[in-house]
């Protein structure tokens, strides 16, 4: 069983597209062990996008992450990280396959509706951000 962290981004939260994004991981056999909707503060942006701070789009990103809610999730299941990501598309609504999350409900490369982990120590490192142990079941 393998957990990673998943956030609805502003823009999908503000479009109602909770509902959607969340049937899409269950349907794929996916368990939310922990959900929650919280607004990013400036702090959580760069512990979270630590790896992006000194990109020209970092104050773009986190300006759009932290302006209206998000909806931070942990789920799990057998290769959870890869299937998420394969479940979300490509980073760029343009460039993801028919069907995926991001086809379906982004607006563009920035404004792109999900994060997930990339890897087995992102999971790790950004589970923890959002949730305390107690808060995953
Ligand atoms: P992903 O792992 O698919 O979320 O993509 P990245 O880690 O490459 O990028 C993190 C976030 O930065 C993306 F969700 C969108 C944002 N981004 C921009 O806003 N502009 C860029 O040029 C690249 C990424």
């Amino acid at each position: 069983m393998e957990q990673t962290l998943v956030l609805i981004k502003p823009d999908a939260v503000g479009a109602h597209h909770i509902g959607d994004i969340t049937k899409a991981y269950e349907e794929d056999g996916l368990q939310i062990r922990a959900m929650k909707m919280m607004q990013m503060t400036d702090r959580i942006a760069r512990i979270h996008y630590a790896e992006h701070l000194e990109k020209p789009f970092y104050g773009e990103l986190a300006a759009f992450m932290t302006s209206a809610p998000l909806v931070a999730m942990v789920l799990a299941g057998e290769n959870a990280i890869a299937r998420v990501r394969e479940l979300h598309g490509a980073t760029n609504p343009a460039n993801a396959a028919e069907g995926t999350i991001r086809k379906r409900f982004a607006k563009n490369g920035s404004e792109n509706a999900v994060h997930a982990s990339d890897s087995p120590e992102s999971a790790a490192r950004e589970v923890h951000i959002f949730f305390s142990e107690t808060e995953i079941f």
